[in-house]
């Protein structure tokens, strides 16, 4: 949910005009639309070259991985790698767009200690593998627009700790 159906929701859930408030933090929302919009069309142009590059770097990082025994071994398991970092970047262009960390968590960060334990999947290399999209990503864009899309991929890197 955008800020703006947030604040919303609730004030009609008690009968009340909009606070100030909440009124600055839609100001502020507005205010960087651009900036989020043209940060999503930069990821979104570029996934596949940031998801490769990031995906070389991770493996040279991390050989261990894509070794044999590794979680990421093999064509297929390590295309299924890439797919999953495919997902993050995608829920990094849903949380600056909306402005929210909420759908990236949401969509893809509940459970997935779990769900990564289960699989045998090293979740700190799959946080590895967001640090290194945050820094293909980065590299691409203006200070502004990267210190406003890292604080996306900080945020999954962070639940992943
Ligand atoms: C959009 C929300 C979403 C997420 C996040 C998601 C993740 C996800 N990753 C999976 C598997 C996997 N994920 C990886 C990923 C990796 N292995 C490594 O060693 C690397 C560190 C890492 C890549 C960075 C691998 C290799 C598998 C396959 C594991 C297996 O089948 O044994 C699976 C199991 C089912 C499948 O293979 O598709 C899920 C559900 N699915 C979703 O719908």
């Amino acid at each position: 949910m955008s800020i703006v159906t947030k604040s919303i929701v609730n004030a009609d859930a008690e009968a009340r005009y909009l606070s100030p408030g909440e009124l600055d933090r839609i100001k502020s929302f507005v205010t960087s639309g651009d900036s989020r919009l043209r940060i999503a069309q930069t990821l979104t142009e570029s996934r596949d070259r940031i998801v490769k590059q990031a995906g070389d770097q991770l493996f040279q990082k991390r050989p261990d991985v894509v070794s044999p025994g590794g979680n990421a071994y093999g064509e297929e398991m390590t295309a299924t790698c890439l797919r999953d970092m495919d997902y993050y970047l995608r829920l990094v262009t849903y949380g600056v767009v909306a402005g929210d960390v909420t759908p990236i968590e949401e969509i893809g960060l509940v459970g997935v200690r779990e769900m990564y334990k289960s699989l045998g999947t090293p979740i700190e290399a799959v946080a590895q593998s967001v640090r290194e999209m945050k820094d293909v990503a980065c590299g691409m864009m203006s200070a502004d627009d990267a210190s406003e899309a890292g604080s996306y991929f900080d945020y999954v890197i962070g639940a992943m700790q």
